[in-house]
């Protein structure tokens, strides 16, 4: 025992004299010297990071700085495209630097663009965005920018930290080896990460292509890629095949891709994808974030106004999946305009929001295949030709309890939902204001059904009188011979549905359109059997829990009647990179606090708090520099009440 414990001591001395002994080596892009300091600095990156041990930093100053050799012990390495900045494994390399930093938290990487390009003879050129993404004049160019391949079973990972990352073209090629892993010439233009435990942050990756993961690609280890900037790549922002993932504050905008999503595409591992934004991006075949095999788990993301063959927001081929929070808006596919669920997924889905999506079938979802479970969503205003809403199919077994589904469109079929050959459950959901073929009185306007279902529908409000509703399940619109508890044709009496997310502009607060009056028929109507404890804004259901995702809460009704009318509170540009204006006028004077929040509530600027005069304009900026990009909200607070408004900062 004592001889262990010896072990151990001189064990943690051992790896206590690494750390103490951690070497920082100094690249400018004209320098001579050694890379001792930035005075002795090096114009070598790649020397700079072969001299370094595991633990050891190379500080990269702002220039371009393009590849000049083949990976170490590189079998199969052919020509320039193999080269490539090769990371030592264990290595940490860090851009941003002006070039006199003695510490790291001097660094500012937005003002000192740190550039590692694979364009070796500077000809390409980057045109247009999402569908009209070009990218021409990369043939010579790398086919992966950096690369770090660490061994399988005891690599220790890598550290990209504070680099633009740009003109990696691994569009086809024979697989090259290194330090024993075969290497891909079709992933990971970027950035090709192999094992270990790596982090990849403040990193912008642009013009990059792939056929996966133009922008990164990881295989295997445990990696953690935040706060990047993920624009004009074509084939993909990330790809992460196994091990263990954390993507989250990460940004993706404009880009393209054929095979694979936009955004995100998982295949197989852990992963938790969080606060990641997602927009106009544009796809033949999946959208903003594909999930496939693995255990995934999603939440608070925003995936906005993406464009896809499937699954314009996300699709989950087959995995299990986990979405909570989630903002999935205004995004286009054929089939499943904000969410698509594969054969042998399974679907958690809490408390997101599907608005303004739209496809050829499946407007707001579509669940074609595997076990899914929908609890306490919205779905609203979301189109398509065939079931607006919800599009249900595939031998698919669903359970839907307490979702609100709210002026949804078809032209045929059911404008709410349309359900096939499908094993369903519903539960205090609310269908209201649903329109097939421009009707919202219609058979069908909310719930068609074709073929045989098995269906159970308890304590759900519907749109039309119960004679539209027979309870053979086979019949078209059939609800079931077991449809008990329902409420058929009374409106619901919800806030106001014009403006579903509230004066605020914020969902998931209490303001919220799609809340309840105090007098509506759904309160305290629906089953407590399976139903959901807490609502959509978090607030705990009272007695028998209310239909639909909010429930009724007396103390919020107040909030309503103080808030004060009309619009005041403005941020632009939003979303932005480094500082947005916030304006805001008063009707009347009064003491007036304005703070900016993020998404978990905490506060991190407080821009103003004084007496504000009646129907004076008062602009403050608002600097982002310091906090990761994300949702953040600003919330000004006066004797009359709170407004808030949403602020999407980009990657900074
Ligand atoms: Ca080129
Ligand atoms: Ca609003
Ligand atoms: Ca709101
Ligand atoms: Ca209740």
């Amino acid at each position: 025992m004592k001889r262990l414990t010896t072990s151990l001591l001189i064990a943690a001395l051992w790896l206590f004299t690494i750390h103490a002994n951690a070497t920082t080596r100094y690249v400018t892009t004209t320098g001579s010297g050694s890379g001792t300091s930035w005075a002795n600095a090096s114009a070598d990156l790649q020397a700079m990071i072969n001299a370094s041990e595991p633990g050891d930093e190379v500080w990269v100053a702002t220039g371009t700085y393009k590849p000049t050799a083949y990976p170490t012990g590189c079998s199969g390495c052919i020509s320039t495209r193999d080269y490539t900045f090769f990371v030592k494994d264990g290595v940490k390399i860090y851009g941003g630097f002006a070039g006199t930093e003695t510490d790291i938290s001097q660094r500012n990487f937005t003002a000192n663009p740190t550039t590692l390009s694979g364009d070796f003879n500077d000809d390409d050129l980057i045109t247009g965005s999402g569908i009209d993404l070009s990218i021409t004049g990369n043939d010579e160019n790398a086919f992966h920018v950096v690369l770090s391949s660490a061994p399988s079973s005891d690599g220790i990972g890598v550290t990209i930290d504070g680099f633009s990352i740009t003109g990696g073209n691994s569009n086809f090629g024979i697989p090259i080896n290194v330090n024993g892993n075969s290497i891909p010439k079709d992933s990971g233009g970027g950035i090709y990460i192999n094992y270990g435990t790596n982090l990849m942050t403040n990193n912008i990756l642009s013009g990059n292509l792939a056929f996966l993961g133009a922008g990164i690609y990881t295989n295997y280890g445990t990696n953690t890629m935040t706060n990047n900037n993920l624009s004009a790549n074509v084939g993909g922002g990330i790809y992460v095949y196994d091990g263990t993932n954390t993507i989250s504050n990460n940004n993706f905008t404009g880009n393209t891709s054929e095979f694979y999503a936009t955004g995100i595409s998982i295949f197989f591992g852990i992963n938790m994808l969080s606060n990641n934004s997602i927009w106009d991006n544009w796809s033949i075949s999946s959208g903003g974030i594909e999930a496939s095999f693995g255990m995934t788990t999603m939440t608070n993301n925003i995936l906005w106004g993406n464009t896809a063959g499937v699954g314009g927001g996300i699709i989950a081929y087959s995995g299990t999946n986990v979405l909570t929070n989630n903002y999935l808006l205004d995004n286009y596919a054929d089939g499943g305009g904000g969410f698509y669920a594969g054969d042998g997924s399974t679907n958690i889905l809490t408390n997101n929001i599907f608005s303004g999506n739209s496809a050829f079938i499946g407007g707001g979802i579509s669940l074609s295949g595997g076990t899914n479970t929908l609890t306490n969503n919205l779905i609203v205003g979301n189109s398509a030709n065939s079931a607006g809403g919800i599009h249900i199919a595939g031998n698919s077994t669903n359970v839907l309890t307490n979702n609100t589904l709210i002026g949804n469109s078809a032209n045929i079929n059911g404008g709410g939902i349309t359900t096939k050959n499908s094993i369903n459950t519903f539960m205090n959901n609310i269908f209201w204001g649903n329109e097939k073929g421009g009707s919202t009185i219609v058979a069908g306007a909310d719930y068609h059904a074709n073929n045989t279902n098995v269906n159970t529908f308890h304590y759900n409000l519907f749109q039309l009188a119960s004679s539209n509703y027979p309870t053979d399940a086979s019949m078209p619109y059939g609800i079931g011979s077991d449809a008990i508890g329902n409420i058929f044709a009374q409106d619901p009496l919800l806030v106001n549905v014009t403006d579903p997310d509230g004066a605020d502009d914020l969902w998931f607060t209490e303001d919220d359109g799609l809340a309840l009056q105090n007098n509506s028929p759904a309160i305290n109507a629906g089953t407590p059997t399976g139903a959901p404890l807490t609502d959509i804004t978090g607030f705990t259901r009272i007695g028998n829990p209310d239909l639909g995702a909010y429930e009724y809460n007396p103390t919020i009704s107040i909030a309503h009647i103080t808030a004060p009318p009309g619009n005041f509170l403005t941020a632009y540009p939003n979303p932005f990179t480094q500082s947005a204006t916030i304006a805001f006028t008063l009707p009347e004077t009064t003491e007036a606090v304005l703070k900016v929040y993020s998404i978990d509530g905490r506060e991190v600027a407080l821009l103003f708090k004084d007496i504000a005069k009646a129907e004076q304009l008062y602009t403050v900026e608002f600097d982002s520099a310091g906090l990761a990009a994300g949702i953040y909200f600003v919330s000004l607070t006066t004797e009359t009440g709170v407004q808030q408004r949403y602020l999407l900062v980009l990657t900074n």
